[in-house]
């Protein structure tokens, strides 16, 4: 029932967006945990999202962030001779100009073009899709690297401040408004044990041994498209949180969610461990695609940047759980426990093959 009346008012939105002919009803589509998105077809085939309005407090700002990203990579792409309606996603304006259309709720709709003839992974089909995926990623931070980063607004504060997500899990156990902690001890001390993961990055970065650079933020599989004919990664998505960041942290997130042997909720936690050939590939694919801007020291914090990303997200999980799952979209009961707890799996997995993957680093940055 609720899932047909927010179809009716994706329905009603549509009507607002400048496009030509008669566009269809719009059907749920894709797997991401934050937005609504729809599937509209007509004279070409759309996305529509209804905007998470509790995570993205100021949706203008947000498409204000969007449009601008959008409009420089196509500037790069059509001098390099490729196809900005492809290589990069297009905003579709309102009737009246807008960039997004605000309902009767209070809720902000937008609308792309889809990026046809492309697909998006939600676990790695083929080694070779990864590792294009690494390249485009890479690749994606590179073409950013001259960006006006002053001009972009944060969208979510603190997105990976791991050391003020750490304080907030702490607060979340304490009020345990749900009554759930009782259940979830390990979970919580394996999380409470690692403080020193949590505040890694952050104190390099505060040191100023570590640049700040116009990054992603959001580098999972599912959030590229991957061209169907060429297996390339054609079009880096979900640009909600392109916003300044750490190198370490766009690695590091595509390796927890890709490099990962099992789905992100697997419950049979013996398929979920780090795959080194993945992380392999990843590694190579992604300091291709940065073509040598990345510092020494970004480059050594690699592995870094894969045990953190994977033990704040796995945090922010169990946060959500705590917190009556109001965060990450769930589709059955404990979903946000069993993400929690691959992704402890996975840094307990990192932790043992340790040397390796800095090992792997190594020998890929000689390679370069
Ligand atoms: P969320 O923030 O909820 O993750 P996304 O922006 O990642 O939402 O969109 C969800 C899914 O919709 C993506 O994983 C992708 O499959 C699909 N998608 C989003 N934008 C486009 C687009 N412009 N073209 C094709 N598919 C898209
Ligand atoms: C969310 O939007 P989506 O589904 O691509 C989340 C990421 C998490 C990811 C975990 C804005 O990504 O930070 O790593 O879920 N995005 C936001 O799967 O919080
Ligand atoms: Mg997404």
């Amino acid at each position: 029932m609720e899932d047909r009346k927010l179809q009716e008012r994706a329905r009603e939105a549509v009507g607002h967006f400048d496009l030509p002919g008669e566009p269809g009803i719009p059907c749920p589509w894709g797997s991401g945990h934050i937005n609504d998105t729809y599937l509209v077809e007509g004279e070409h085939r759309y996305i529509l999202q209804r905007m998470n309005r509790k995570i993205f407090t100021k949706p203008l700002e947000v498409m204000e962030n969007i449009i601008g990203v959008t409009s420089f990579l196509k500037e790069k792409i059509k001098k390099a001779g490729g196809d900005e309606m492809r290589e990069t996603m297009t905003v579709i304006y309102t009737k009246d100009h807008e960039p997004a259309y605000r309902d009767e709720h209070g809720d902000f709709w937008r609308m792309y073009y889809m990026i046809e003839d492309a697909v998006s992974y939600d676990q790695v089909e083929s080694e070779q899709d990864f590792y294009e995926s690494a390249l485009a990623f890479g690749n994606f931070q590179q073409l950013l690297s001259d960006y006006p980063a002053e001009t972009l607004h944060v969208t979510i504060p603190g997105f990976h401040d791991t050391k003020a997500r750490y304080e907030v899990f702490q607060h979340a156990v304490k009020q345990d408004i749900c009554g759930r902690a009782k259940d979830v001890e390990e979970e919580i001390c394996f999380y409470l044990k690692r403080k020193e993961t949590a505040e890694y990055l952050g104190s390099l970065l505060a040191e100023g041994q570590l640049p700040l650079r116009v990054t992603h933020n959001d580098t999972k599989l599912n959030n590229i498209m991957m061209d169907k004919k060429t297996g390339k990664g054609i079009c880096v998505i979900d640009l909600d949180t392109v916003m300044p960041g750490l190198a370490a942290h766009d690695f590091g997130d595509a390796i927890r969610f890709g490099a990962s042997t099992g789905a992100e909720d697997e419950k049979d936690l013996s398929k979920i461990s780090c795959d080194m050939h993945l992380f392999e590939l990843y590694t190579r694919g992604f300091l291709k695609g940065c073509q040598g801007s990345l510092t020494k020291m970004e480059q050594m914090l690699l592995p870094m940047g894969a045990k953190v990303m994977t033990y704040e997200c796995g945090m922010r999980f169990l946060t959500d759980y705590l917190q009556g799952d109001t965060y990450f979209k769930i589709h059955r009961e404990g979903q946000n426990l069993d993400r929690c707890r691959t992704q402890m799996k996975l840094v307990a997995d990192m932790e043992d093959k340790w040397q390796e993957m800095e090992r792997i680093v190594q020998e890929c940055h000689s390679l370069l």
